[in-house]
């Protein structure tokens, strides 16, 4: 049983204030392996207390530190990703035979934003004035638990890039492997009050941070609707604010794309951290000629997917983080029935022989995109194949979402495939595969949400332009 009843303030582990107990849940077998003691609204002021604190000193620390920094931050979190790893498979329940990969990306983001502030010029010059760019503040981070380590990792790695102090607050059904995470990072010499983390829920802890005067800027990672409050919440104190939520991102299948090279791409984008992803390609749009050849060759490749226990090597798809997404994720597998689809794979209720939160991948066909299962962000391991007519009518049905943040496009021909994906409204389009680009913007249009993140432009969000006329 894991007992966490520590939170990182001011560079160092103490225990909360607040007195909450939250169970943690091992999701593979729906038993509970630990309890977690949460923060409470005082934690969290004392924490943005001492991020405000570090700020002055840290905002004017020269770009040489902050390199060295991100590299020691680096060094810190590969020496501990074993441990880390095992904590997001057992908390987590994401296969281990991809989540060191993930690890491993977490850690890179220290690299990748050592990348983008060496070659940054914080002093840029219009004619004859001075533009500064100026570290914004105390930056709240509010994160859940899809991605906790790449999350806390990256959004650290910008705010250190920018000078900013910060003060995380991830999901509490992320809090073995945020204390691992928080230890490595402990280590590596990080200025006290730059790091704070304190985990807690979101009307507790999140709250706070959305609403505290001395919180700058808040970078949020979550459910469209929570987004909407954070945004809400963050007005009276005009905080900046980037908001990365949701999806339902289009792979278009154009009818001129290789349908066997269309399977691997179509599962990957969907299936992708078994289908708990903003940017998963959930709604499949396919010709209706080529529509049930498309479902036959899924069928196929989805009985390949060896759905298992996160420790077992062989697994590419785990459960669900919890109850409530297992049961949110039943709900649409009903609902999708309920509305007419054509159930091809799948279905609901538990994959054989497994219990805890498995979720059965799930593919419906001859979906209409005005269904429940089209619009609503699933989260979980269901693909909709949805028909079209014509490229026209496929961009139009692509762009038909509250969401953007996300599109797949297939094709023979890529000069096509790229004249499709300037049409579409969503932040990222990936041609004829599944790729990420670690220094280019990543954000949503629409209501996938606000700013962009990585990168140059991640690092601009946390700074503000300073012109300096007659110097
Ligand atoms: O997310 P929440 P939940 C979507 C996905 C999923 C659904 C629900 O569809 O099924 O959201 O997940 C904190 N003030 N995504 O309920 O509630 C909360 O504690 C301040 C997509 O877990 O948005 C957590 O730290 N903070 C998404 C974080 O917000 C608040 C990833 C996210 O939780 C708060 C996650 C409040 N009032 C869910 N209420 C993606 N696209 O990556 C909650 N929080």
């Amino acid at each position: 049983m894991h007992q966490i009843d520590k939170i990182y303030i001011n560079g160092e582990f103490v225990t909360p204030r607040g007195s909450a107990l939250f169970d943690l849940y091992n999701p593979a077998t729906g038993m509970v392996n630990g309890q977690v003691r949460l923060a409470n609204r005082d934690d969290a002021q004392k924490a943005i207390a001492a991020a405000k604190a570090a700020f002055p000193a840290f905002s004017q620390s020269t770009k040489e530190t902050r390199l060295a920094l991100l590299w020691r931050l680096y060094d810190a979190v590969v020496a501990r990703a074993d441990d880390i790893t095992a904590a997001v498979v057992e908390e987590y329940g994401g296969p281990v035979s991809m989540m060191p990969q993930w690890t491993k990306m977490a850690a890179q983001n220290f690299l990748d934003m050592a990348e983008a502030l060496g070659s940054y010029d914080f002093t840029q010059k219009i004619r004859a004035s001075d533009v500064v760019m100026t570290p914004i503040g105390v930056v709240g981070v509010i994160i859940p638990w899809n991605s906790n380590v790449g999350f806390i990792t990256s959004r650290l790695a910008t705010a250190i890039a920018a000078g900013c102090c910060t003060v995380i607050k991830p999901s509490e059904m992320s809090a073995l492997q945020t204390q691992i995470l928080c230890e490595s990072l402990h280590v590596a010499g990080l200025p006290k009050g730059v790091l704070n983390v304190v985990t807690g829920t979101g009307i507790e802890v999140g709250a706070e941070i959305a609403r505290n005067p001395d919180v700058a800027k808040i970078s949020f990672t979550g459910s469209t609707a929570v987004g909407k409050d954070i945004l809400r919440a963050s007005a009276d104190t005009m905080k900046r604010v980037t908001l990365e939520l949701g999806g339902k991102s289009p792979t278009i299948i154009l009818d001129d794309a290789d349908l066997d090279a269309a399977v691997p791409l179509v599962l990957t984008a969907g299936f992708l951290n078994s289908g708990q992803a903003c940017i998963a390609g959930t709604r499949v749009l396919v010709t209706r000629e080529k529509h049930d050849e498309l479902a036959q060759k899924l069928i196929a490749a989805m009985n390949d997917i060896v759905v298992a226990e996160p420790t077992d090597p062989a697994s590419r798809i785990g459960p669900m983080v919890s109850r409530k997404q297992y049961e949110r994720v039943q709900g649409y597998i009903i609902k999708g029935i309920e509305e007419g689809a054509d159930l091809l794979a799948g279905g609901p209720g538990h994959p054989e022989g497994l219990g805890g939160y498995f979720v059965r991948p799930t593919l419906f066909g001859n979906v209409d995109n005005a269904m429940t299962i089209a619009r609503d962000e699933i989260f979980g391991p269901v693909l909709c194949l949805i028909p079209y007519e014509d490229e026209e009518q496929a961009i139009t049905i692509a762009n038909d979402t509250d969401y953007g943040l996300a599109a797949y496009v297939m094709s023979s021909d890529p000069a096509r495939a790229g004249r499709v994906a300037e049409r579409i409204d969503a932040g990222r389009v990936c041609i004829n595969g599944f790729q990420h680009e670690p220094q280019a913007p990543f954000g949503g249009f629409k209501q996938s949400g606000i700013g962009r993140q990585y990168g140059v432009h991640g690092l601009e969000s946390h700074l503000e332009p300073k012109v300096i006329m007659g110097r």
